[in-house]
């Protein structure tokens, strides 16, 4: 089945939903982007993920040619038009089509688009046995230059590092940031537990300030665990008890090997199943609902 897709102001079959070449998010990684999540009839923390998206967007003076409240009913109604209850959606915003020059006054008009479709996610083993990573050579971008908060399309300072696991041989690396301080995955937040406090970089440490880490801290908080936003090096992750990624499509995953050392008992324990458990309760009653009372989607994806 065709999906259908929102494209500035249309919704399109796929087929249809074609940008020009000239377009500055494809030439030059010029625009901003989300990755967010459908449960159960709900969009998870969808105000969070607009909020990032303006944030982002005002950062590189791009300005997103609608308010946020129609972007919102955007996001909804793509959904509605797809039948999807469960799903991943990329919203996606570039400074639109200009000339083959850098200049963005070049380009008038943004481009905006909305995908929706069913979420690839890791296998479910993988939450019981852990992933093995690696840390990698390419630092983080520094905060100078192109700030890890924006949610840009340029995501190729984290690609090179995904190459750098792929030829290791694992599934995700972790990066550290310009000063050697473990910064995150290349699409996930890192945590880890020691002597039972939950310890997460900072959000000045090079990062993406991830809706799934707040949602976690949050859930860790309201469990009585002590939690710190600090700076912590690849020593301090060697010897953790536990140490697990978040992200919107891989949710809370336990890693037990990093570089060829095993984390703790090698196997996730209590602390990181409660708080997934914790994470997929919460998915069941937050953020807008989809299709209202008595007229749900037909195809439940999941
Ligand atoms: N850090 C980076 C660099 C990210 O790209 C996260 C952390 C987690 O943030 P959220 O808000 O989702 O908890 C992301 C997430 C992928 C993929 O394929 C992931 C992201 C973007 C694009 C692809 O895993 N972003």
């Amino acid at each position: 089945m065709d999906l259908i897709i929102y494209l500035n102001g249309r919704f399109v079959p796929e087929k249809e939903a074609v940008i020009s070449v000239f377009d500055h998010g494809l030439l030059y990684g010029d625009g901003v982007f989300e990755g967010i999540r459908a449960y159960h009839n709900r969009v998870f923390r969808l105000e969070q993920h607009l909020e990032r998206l303006y944030e982002s967007a005002k950062s590189i003076m791009l300005e997103i040619p609608l308010p946020v409240e129609e972007m919102q009913g955007i996001v909804l109604e793509t959904l509605r038009r797809n039948r999807l209850r469960d799903a991943y959606i990329r919203l996606v915003v570039t400074r639109g089509r200009g000339d083959l020059g850098l200049d963005p006054r070049k380009c008038p008009a943004p481009t905006v688009f909305c995908i929706t479709s069913s979420i690839q996610l890791y296998p479910e083993e993988l939450y019981e046995k852990g992933l093995e990573v690696v840390t990698v050579p390419t630092p983080r971008n520094y905060n100078e230059a192109v700030n890890p908060r924006i949610k840009s399309l340029n995501y190729l300072n984290n690609i090179l590092a995904k190459i750098e696991a792929n030829l290791a041989g694992t599934m995700e690396a972790i990066m550290l940031n310009p000063q050697g301080y473990v910064a995150e995955a290349t699409g996930d937040n890192i945590f880890m537990i020691k002597s039972g406090v939950l310890l997460t970089p900072p959000r000045y440490a090079n990062i993406l300030d991830g809706v799934t880490r707040n949602t976690v801290l949050e859930l860790a908080r309201k469990r009585g665990m002590e939690v710190r936003e600090e700076l912590f090096t690849r020593h301090d992750l060697y010897n953790a008890e536990q140490v697990f990624l978040t992200g919107t499509a891989a949710e809370l995953i336990p890693v037990i090997k990093i570089d060829g050392r095993i984390i703790g008992s090698g196997r996730p324990e209590r602390a990181f199943f409660e708080l997934l458990q914790d994470f997929r309760e919460l998915t069941r009653t937050e953020g807008p609902v989809i299709f209202p009372e008595g007229k749900a989607g037909e195809t439940d994806v999941q």
